[in-house]
């Protein structure tokens, strides 16, 4: 390098007016082009179909208009199962660009724990002076090889492990939990397929408690866009004793208020070391903030405006310190899961590859 620029200064510095500043150019456009690159930094994928593709830019600002569904494309394997030959077919899809945080979010409807194809599109996607998309995926991100160009091709993976990972997005942010089925095969089992039935989307936060024993308590009453809510129904569960301990960050599946010796659909988030030991089924591994942010919030005992069947389910976190149980607006003011899904492994795919 420094022979390089010591002979660019001589030839800046020769008589010759004409050589001078053609090799001027040239060493700037090294330097630019290993600088200026558009790349996926990161992608997230679950088994109901929304995928998160976090794109990375040093060439300035991305061009929102070329991220559309001409240039994210999910696919099915098509009739032959295979994906990656011809027979593939395109998923109705619902394309978002955040250009804030430079994120596309695909949403599709799949059936749960069936593999989908992604691909990006690298001639469209580009920023606004046009540098496109480095997008060759070989299992690591950043994507790409250096040289703007080359499409993104992944195939998700049904996470078969036996402690799979949810995501669960909520109205104040995204977390992950990691379920233990080694140790609670049996709630691991019910919240995954809980999860698949989308049964947790708009379930909000119902209880908030702080300081010694404090947990907070979600999954059982739900809310609609209509400001009604309703209890479900319990279920009856026998519970499992998983040996696991009740430390913060840990998820628990509650006793039912009215007979405490089942599970139902309600579980809380450990927000302290406590005791309820051996209902213990998973912990957050990322996110934990999002859940102490909502348990930091002003609750409201919903009573006696809201009835609800169950003890001690009515002290709610609302968005807003100002609201009390007279003024409260179900969809407007209560935290909520927006959707809980597992999350599926990414893997390369560069030919047809059957998924098992
Ligand atoms: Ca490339």
């Amino acid at each position: 390098m420094r022979r390089l620029f010591s002979a660019l200064k001589k030839s800046l510095s020769s008589t010759n007016p004409v050589a001078a500043p053609e090799r001027t150019a040239s060493f700037e456009n090294l330097e630019e082009r290993r600088l200026m690159s558009l790349t996926v930094g990161s992608l997230l994928a679950d088994n109901r179909g929304q995928v998160f593709v976090n794109l990375t830019s040093t060439s300035g600002t991305i061009n929102k208009s070329t991220i559309n569904k001409t240039s994210v494309i999910l696919y099915s394997a098509g009739a032959d199962k295979i994906y990656g030959n011809t027979d593939d077919v395109r998923l109705a899809e619902n394309v978002v660009f955040n250009t804030n945080v430079n994120r596309i979010i695909v949403t599709t409807k799949v059936a749960p724990s069936v593999a989908y194809r992604i691909r990006l599109v690298a001639s469209r996607i580009q920023t606004q002076t046009g540098v496109k998309l480095d997008g060759e995926f070989h299992g690591t991100f950043p994507t790409g090889n250096g040289t703007e160009g080359g499409d993104f091709n992944a195939l998700t993976k049904v996470d078969k492990s036996i402690t799979p990972t949810i995501r669960m997005t909520t109205t104040l942010g995204s977390l992950a939990i990691k379920l233990r089925g080694d140790k609670a095969p049996n709630s691991t089992n019910y919240f995954m397929t809980k999860s698949n039935q989308g049964f947790f989307d708009n379930v909000m936060f119902n209880k908030s408690t702080t300081g010694t024993g404090a947990v907070l308590e979600s999954g059982i009453i739900k809310v609609g866009s209509d400001n009604k809510f309703f209890v479900t129904p319990p279920v009856d569960r026998n519970p499992e004793t998983t040996g696991l301990a009740g430390s913060t960050a840990t998820i628990a599946f509650s006793r039912e208020p009215v007979n405490p010796a089942v599970e139902g659909n309600g579980f809380v988030f450990n927000m302290a070391n406590n005791t309820n030991a051996n209902r213990v089924f998973g912990s957050v591994t990322s996110g934990f903030n999002v859940l102490q942010a909502i348990n930091a919030l002003t609750a409201i005992d919903l009573a006696p405006e809201h009835q609800f069947s169950l003890a001690n389910t009515a002290t709610v976190p609302v968005n807003n310190s100002s609201v009390d149980h007279s003024t409260y607006v179900p969809f407007t003011n209560s935290i909520f899961i927006k959707r809980t899904a597992v999350q599926m492994r990414i893997v390369p795919i560069s030919s047809a590859t059957k998924v098992g």
